[in-house]
């Protein structure tokens, strides 16, 4: 079975899904491999495994093996950069950033990308992501045009374009460590516009905000900051409880 059929099946029997997002550079293999048992012990239900700078094909290789042997979890790549890939992924999150003003991260990285991981033979699950104000270090570093927080009808436009031009998923982020999430009413308005699996990212760091990111119809809801700054295991239960709405 495919990482993504893998998805498709956890969402059908659990409804939303809460993804842990784990940064290779920011602490050793075995630090990353502590935080992702805790994370399963939370109810996390997959890792998304990447970061904007400073990941590299030793330590995303060396975190992934690390991961995969304590958890059993999916790792797949959220990648920053197609210089840092590995044999040792389930998947690699195969993304356009649709609202990039800069083709190289539209479709130059993936065509680079793309050879190599046809050689290493790792699953890719092509997935739209749009950056939704204020898009943090993320938005100016892959130079994105983005969604305004009321601009309803523009999210909506490319959450469909993603799906006409045949994505597995889509992805709104706020970006990492934004001060707010994307909007309720946004999520909304895409997902009863799409029928392809939503995931939402970036400022998810309580379980109101977990909650909120589910109840308007994230199928996958992510955080990353919170799992590196939190040390009280009760509150990334209580976060990812939330974000799968299921008692804690
Ligand atoms: C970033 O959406 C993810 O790409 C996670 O964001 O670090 O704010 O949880 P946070």
């Amino acid at each position: 079975m495919t990482v993504m059929d893998r998805l498709r099946e956890m969402m059908k029997e659990e409804g939303t899904l809460h993804v842990a997002l784990i940064d290779p550079d920011k602490q050793t293999p075995e630090e990353a491999a502590d935080i992702a048992r805790r994370m399963l012990d939370a109810g996390s239900n997959a890792v998304f495994i990447g970061g904007s700078t400073g990941v590299t094909n030793e330590n995303l290789t060396s975190t992934t093996i690390a991961i995969k042997e304590a958890t059993g979890l999916p790792v797949i790549l959220f990648p920053g950069t197609p210089n840092a890939l590995s044999k040792e992924l389930d998947a690699v999150l195969f993304m356009s950033m649709m609202n990039s003003t800069d083709v190289n991260w539209i479709m130059g990285a993936q065509v680079y990308a793309a050879p190599i991981l046809r050689q290493l033979g790792v699953e890719t699950i092509p997935m739209g992501y749009v950056i939704v104000e204020p898009g943090m270090k993320v938005g100016e570093v892959g130079k994105a045009d983005p969604i305004k927080r009321d601009d309803i009808k523009r999210a909506v436009a490319y959450a469909m374009a993603c799906e006409m031009m045949g994505m597995s998923l889509v992805y709104f982020e706020a970006g990492s460590g934004a001060p707010t999430p994307v909007p309720p009413e946004m999520i909304r308005a895409i997902k009863s516009s799409i029928s392809i699996p939503l995931i939402i990212g970036g400022g998810i760091r309580t379980p109101e905000a977990a909650a909120a990111a589910r109840e308007a119809g994230a199928d996958i809801v992510v955080t990353g900051t919170l799992l590196e700054q939190c040390h009280d295991d009760s509150k990334l239960k209580a976060v990812v409880a939330a974000a799968r709405g299921v008692p804690q």
